[in-house]
């Protein structure tokens, strides 16, 4: 059984975290598998990107029983090794990632979430930063996406408490985008992804790079910033393919380039 599912149709990767009996818990495998699949959403042919989980969770984050097996992978390696590169490869990667969060989404299971570009919920899902309860650390990005999706106050109380968060809270607090009835998620959060697979590819590509060097960066920094990017998008074909439809009045087909 493959702990990842993944198929690309019309230009949307769809990935699923696929361990439903463990809640889509980590495991080496299942971590090093998402990578390379992420590595595989950079070809030409993807042009969003959906992660999901199988089953009633989207990840209860790392495997306990394998880090606590003296011959699993062994704490040491697991931040460096399985998370550290997913976050950097959902931000690196030059499409939208869409995380769609189906059930309870827990410790590094929830962090992946939210570094992604837009985050929908079930709203039977919830948010837990379930590090403290075992003794850990917050890890995959969240000591970094979370105060600045919701402030400071706000993610140093869920991090030590690790209060379960309700999709709904998790939405009015601007943790996540937006949360549906789990009887339309499913079509609502993948209408959200194939919409972007239609959209200006670089255009997005140049929007996600510009929030996040804004993190790092002054206001003047980042006005050269918005500079450069728009003179990059304004050389794209779709920009092109925009304006001419804006002025024809008609439906523009963008093809990602
Ligand atoms: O090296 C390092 O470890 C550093 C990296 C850290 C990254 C992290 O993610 S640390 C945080 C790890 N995650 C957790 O601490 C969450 C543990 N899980 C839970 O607290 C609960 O399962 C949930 C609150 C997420 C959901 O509760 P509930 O009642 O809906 O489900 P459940 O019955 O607890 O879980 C269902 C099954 O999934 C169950 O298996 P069983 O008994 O039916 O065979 C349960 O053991 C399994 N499961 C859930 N989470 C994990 C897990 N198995 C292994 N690891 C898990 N994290």
């Amino acid at each position: 059984m493959s702990f990842i599912l993944f198929e690309i149709k019309d230009g949307l990767a769809l990935i699923t975290l696929n361990r439903p009996d463990k809640l889509n818990a980590f495991n080496k495998d299942m971590a090093l598998d998402f990578q390379n699949k992420l590595d595989e959403c950079s070809s030409a042919e993807v042009r969003a990107v959906y992660i999901t989980g199988a089953g009633k969770g989207f990840s209860a984050g790392q495997d306990l029983a394998e880090v606590m097996d003296p011959n699993g992978p062994g704490l040491k390696h697991v931040v460096s090794e399985h998370y550290n590169p997913i976050v950097s490869k959902i931000r690196r990667l030059e499409k939208p990632v869409v995380a769609a969060v189906n059930g309870v989404a827990a410790g590094a299971g929830a962090n992946i979430a939210l570094c992604c570009d837009i985050v929908v919920a079930a709203r039977s899902a919830s948010f837990i930063q379930a590090f403290s309860k075992i003794g850990l650390v917050p890890d995959s990005g969240g000591t970094f996406y979370l105060p600045r999706l919701i402030g400071w106050q706000k993610a140093s109380a869920l991090m030590m408490l690790g209060d379960k968060v309700s999709a709904d809270e998790a939405e009015r607090i601007g943790m996540i985008y937006k949360v549906f009835n789990d009887d339309e998620f499913k079509e609502a959060s993948l209408q959200i992804a194939r919409t972007l697979s239609q959209m200006p590819t670089r255009g997005l590509a140049f929007t996600k790079k510009a929030l996040d060097w804004s993190i790092s960066h002054t206001l003047d920094e980042q006005l050269t910033n918005e500079d450069v990017l728009q003179q990059r998008a304004a050389d794209t074909a779709d920009f092109k393919e925009g304006a001419k439809a804006f002025l024809e009045k008609r439906t523009p087909v963008f093809v990602g380039k």
